[in-house]
């Protein structure tokens, strides 16, 4: 059983979609750091729901970046969601002439045990077309100490698409105006969605540690 911690049931949907193991969501609100990059709040995060849960945890942070727009909301994401909505997002973005963005997401996992580091980072701030390295997603490690010392395992995402109107009655948050290969994420099913998406590909990476390791 994996225990995922997030309030967000989209998510946990896809998740368990995905994995062959049954998934459990603890809706706890752990504290999010401020920090420009997914993998510091993820890394962060899982440490803070692992003591809350007090057994193996994941927690996926996520976000979307606009490229015209430098890269906005990414970090801000779900502020931008909840005060804005994605309608305006989109009214924002269609007055660029680029609409390219991208979606990623950073799952990570925290036992409280420690292990050998096996970083195989992956540049998640590229800008450009969806490349084989995107589908391959990356694993690596987070050892950062400051004080917690719990070391967390990082599986990452990305997924490089369009801005569009909204489409598509599927999927949750921003899923009407991604677009990736002539379909928002909205008017995908979860498999399908999970087949090409910045969070299926970062699952695809921590499937393929979960179900080959002895833990
Ligand atoms: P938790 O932190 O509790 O897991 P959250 O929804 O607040 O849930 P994030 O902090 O990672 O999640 O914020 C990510 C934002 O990006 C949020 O507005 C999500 O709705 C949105 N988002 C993440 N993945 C998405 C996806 O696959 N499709 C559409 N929107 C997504
Ligand atoms: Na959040």
């Amino acid at each position: 059983m994996i225990n995922f911690v997030t309030t967000n049931p989209g998510k946990v949907a896809e998740a368990r979609e995905y994995l062959d193991e049954p998934v459990e969501q603890l809706d706890f609100d752990y504290p999010e750091r401020q920090a420009p990059d997914l993998a510091t709040v993820a890394a962060h995060g899982a440490r803070a729901a692992y003591r809350h849960a007090g057994e193996p945890v994941i927690v996926d942070d996520s976000g979307l970046t606009i490229d015209a727009l430098d890269g906005f909301p990414g970090p801000y994401s779900s502020y931008v969601e909840d005060k804005l909505g994605i309608e305006r997002v989109w009214e924002l973005t269609k007055r660029e002439s680029d609409h390219s963005g991208a979606f990623r997401a950073v799952i990570a996992y925290c036992d409280g045990e420690g292990f050998e580091a096996t970083p195989e980072p992956v540049d998640t701030e590229r800008r450009g077309q969806d490349t084989a390295a995107d589908r391959r997603g990356g694993a690596t490690t987070d050892e950062q100490v400051d004080g917690e010392g719990l070391p967390v395992r990082l599986f990452t995402g990305a997924a490089r698409g369009k801005i569009v109107a909204p489409r598509g009655n599927g999927g949750f948050g921003f899923d009407p105006i991604f677009e990736y290969d002539g379909q928002t994420y909205a008017e995908m099913s979860t498999e399908e969605k999970n087949a090409i998406s910045h969070r299926g590909r970062a699952l695809a990476k921590f499937a393929e540690w979960y179900e080959t390791t002895e833990r």
